[in-house]
């Protein structure tokens, strides 16, 4: 069996994130991992805060705390809100912690051994009043294309023009508003990204299995012809360039971009650190990062919004490549398009949409995840409006899984106790209901490993379906006045279909999932029951005269008055959300 490494897009440390980010990376990737583990496999979840970069120094500034202090805080509230989620990382660490240090410095060294950086001189902007250098998008200046006076300096917002600073009309500081802006020459490390281009274009010609998404995007930039990138910055938050290595650029600070995929590897090695002997642990690290040290047999799988996949196929891998050593890179790259809010964007920075903190305030974990994984812009963006999500939750949770649960546990219990009944032998309704359950749960199993999210939580559907159109077949709350066996054995295979409902459901609801799963069996569901036996396991698993527990009603339809709640809470106006997008504001 193959070994799994999977990451997802490291969310930014300023604030909490809104289930557009959530979706796009986070939430897929556990779903993934779930999956995995519950199919038998080894599987490492690695995840962490992207903690570098001005955003973060802003962030910490507004929120009146030395930056250190922010991150250290916001990761503490990032980190449970993704446990509350059910995020089920083996390890969530932190791009800013020193195990990524080591392993970043580690990369800008055999990158310049390898003579694939150069040093150049690059004007800057200088803001005097705020007695810094300003990144590009901290310089707001009058578009020389359309006149929007709110220009950023590497693009307008309003004709999505590239602009450099200096092509701004009356340039100003993003951060003081001062005018008072200098040009300054100043030294940085590049990466020789164009030098790199060959090798980078060799490896991606050998993903083929990618979906489109991913490669349109790659080779779009791959057919541009790849510019060298500056990887280090004029800030003081970040970690700092070693002089040994770059003498002339000793006071800068690595770019965000180039150490935080970097953080893949950092938080790998926390989580070596943390759970191995010393001795141990780098031999552990290698396990899954060096072909040449065991990893030769992991799979490794990404997940992310389209936005950030030009930094994995190009950016990161360069650097992985130009190192020269053996690293691992990815195999499969899973990227998404934008989930809406209202067809408008969510924002971080104007509190627009519904954020993991709101989400969880209103209804527990498994209802979000269904609703967000089922409906994944996997092909397309894709809308959240709340009616939308109330009609996926009362359907598809309550009426679909959670009838069928309740009407077989209701009737198990009503005329036999809390036990699985005995008597009765299967007959053509059984056997065809079971062989049904296979082939949905054969459909599933294919559309998971392929990562296809929305096709697989379809046959998901289906599958829980089949339990009603059993029960609606074989009527056991009919049958039970005139034919005692025959109804103990159509609510004996009912349980069957419930308890493999109960395996195959837990990537996506795991909460619920291991919550059944645990009241129809009497423990909880070990990892390795989910592939194309699962329906024979659970026959097996489910024998006359065992406990039955009453789970409870699993989910509760949500209300006309509470989707009319929220739309006021939430706002629900398309009118008032602007283009969809990315935030204005990432991590520059
Ligand atoms: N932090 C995502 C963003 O803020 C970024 C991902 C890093 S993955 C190494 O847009
Ligand atoms: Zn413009």
């Amino acid at each position: 069996m193959a070994r799994h490494l999977i990451t997802s897009a490291l969310p930014y440390i300023n604030g909490v994130k809104h289930l557009g980010n959530l979706v796009g990376s986070m939430l897929p990737a556990d779903v993934a991992a779930r999956y995995l583990r519950a199919a038998g496999h080894e599987v490492l979840a690695i995840c962490a805060t992207d903690e570098h970069g001005t955003p973060a120094e802003l962030a910490a500034v507004a929120a009146g705390l030395p930056v250190e202090e922010y991150c250290a805080q916001q990761y503490v509230v990032q980190k449970e809100l993704g446990e509350r989620f059910g995020l089920s990382w083996d390890h969530y660490g932190r791009t800013s912690r020193p195990q990524n240090r080591v392993l970043t410095d580690h990369f800008a060294a055999r990158l310049h051994a390898e003579g694939f950086t150069e040093i150049r001189s690059t004007p800057q902007v200088y803001s005097v009043a705020d007695g810094r250098f300003l990144p590009d998008r901290y310089v707001v200046g009058t578009c020389p294309n359309c006149g929007f006076e709110r220009a950023r300096g590497d693009q307008c917002e309003q004709c999505g023009k590239q602009l450099d600073p200096t092509d701004l009309i009356e340039p100003r500081s993003a951060i003081s508003g001062s005018a008072e802006l200098e040009v300054r020459e100043s030294a940085h490390v590049f990466m020789r990204q164009a030098a790199l281009a060959g090798r980078i274009r060799a490896w991606v010609d050998t993903r083929t299995e990618w979906p489109q998404l991913t490669r349109s995007i790659a080779d779009k930039w791959l057919d541009e012809g790849l510019q060298d990138r500056g990887i280090t910055r004029d800030l003081s938050w970040g970690f700092p360039v070693d002089p040994e290595v770059f003498p002339e650029a000793a006071g800068k600070v690595y770019y965000v971009w180039f150490d935080a995929p970097i953080g893949y590897l950092g938080a790998t090695r926390e989580w070596a650190d943390l759970t191995c002997t010393p001795d141990r642990a780098e031999a552990e690290f290698d396990r899954w990062w060096r072909t040449d040290r065991g990893a030769e047999d992991v799979v490794y799988t990404q997940f992310m919004g389209k936005d950030n996949v030009p930094f994995h196929t190009i950016g990161f891998p360069g650097t992985l490549l130009g190192s020269g050593e053996p690293w691992k890179l990815v195999d499969r790259l899973k990227s998404f398009n934008w989930l809406t809010y209202y067809g408008g964007k969510f924002s971080t920075s104007d509190h627009r949409g519904v954020f993991m903190s709101d989400a969880l305030e209103l209804l527990p974990a498994d209802y979000w995840r269904w609703y967000l994984v089922s409906n994944a812009p996997e092909s397309d963006d894709t809308s959240f409006t709340w009616p939308l999500f109330a009609d996926s939750v009362n359907k598809e949770l309550v009426a679909t899984l959670g009838n069928f649960v309740n009407r077989t546990v209701t009737q198990v219990v009503r005329h036999f106790g809390e036990q699985v009944p005995a008597g009765g032998e299967p007959e053509a309704p059984e056997l065809e209901a079971l062989d049904a359950a296979r082939a949905r749960l054969w459909e599933y199993l294919v559309h998971m490993d392929a990562l296809e999210f929305r096709k697989a939580s379809a046959a998901l559907r289906s599958l829980w379906a089949e339990g009603n159109v059993y029960l609606e077949r074989r009527e056991p709350w009919r049958t039970v006045k005139t034919d005692r066996d025959r109804t103990a054995c159509t609510l004996r295979t009912a349980l069957v279909l419930a308890v493999v409902d109960a395996v195959a459901s837990i990537p996506f609801i795991p909460h619920t999932a291991e919550r059944l799963a645990t009241c129809l069996t009497g423990s909880t569901v070990p990892a390795g029951l989910l592939d194309a036996g699962l329906v024979d396991r659970a026959l097996a698993a489910v024998q006359p005269g065992a406990a039955v527990v009453p789970p409870g009603l699993l989910f509760e339809k949500v209300a006309d008055e509470q989707i009319a709640a929220w739309e006021d809470r939430f706002g629900g106006d398309a009118d008032a959300a602007g283009s969809p997008g990315a935030d204005p504001v990432v991590n520059g």
